[in-house]
């Protein structure tokens, strides 16, 4: 009888160690799907070396905490910002703006009184701006742009572009 139940108990013993590990493993995948990556990788670094007699197998993956931190994608394909002039006082400030061929320049009218932004060629008008209103235009060819403010023409402006 003892030759007999001596492996039966070690192969409930192996069976119910390999049903632990299953388990263990079934907890750690289910904690690996449902979100923060870096308590799953610390539970897997834990589980292993205690779980298997060859720890070689532990340490064999040391794990530098595999991917899964880099979230934050930057939008490095976005435009630099255009340039602004400022309507105010009667004046467009700066008065002369530089900027390079396919860039912009916005205007908003920080004062009180109704402004535009008119091209002394015909190239752009705002129209009316109001109060807070702005413009913006895009100047794709190299060149200097002389401007004035229809409704008080002695407010003048440059706009070059190269
Ligand atoms: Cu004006």
């Amino acid at each position: 009888m003892r030759d007999l139940s001596r492996p039966l108990k070690r192969k409930k013993i192996y069976f119910f160690v390999l049903t632990v590990f299953l388990a263990g493993m079934f907890l750690i995948s289910i904690f690996a799907g449902s979100g923060s990556a870096s308590l799953p990788v610390l539970g897997a670094d834990a589980f292993f070396p205690l779980m298997v007699d060859n720890s070689s197998f532990g340490r064999s993956t040391p794990s530098p905490t595999p991917t899964a931190t880099q979230t934050a994608t930057p939008t490095a394909t976005s435009p630099p910002p255009c340039k602004t002039v400022s309507i105010a006082d009667f004046n467009f400030s700066p008065a002369s703006v530089t900027i390079k061929a396919g860039g912009c320049v916005k205007w908003t009218n920080n004062g009180s009184f109704t402004h535009t932004t008119t091209s002394d060629t015909g190239i752009w008008n705002s129209g009316s701006l109001t109060s807070g209103q702005s413009f913006t235009f895009t100047f794709n060819s190299k060149g200097t742009y002389p401007y004035f403010c229809a409704i008080h023409p002695s407010m003048t402006g440059t706009v070059i572009v190269n």
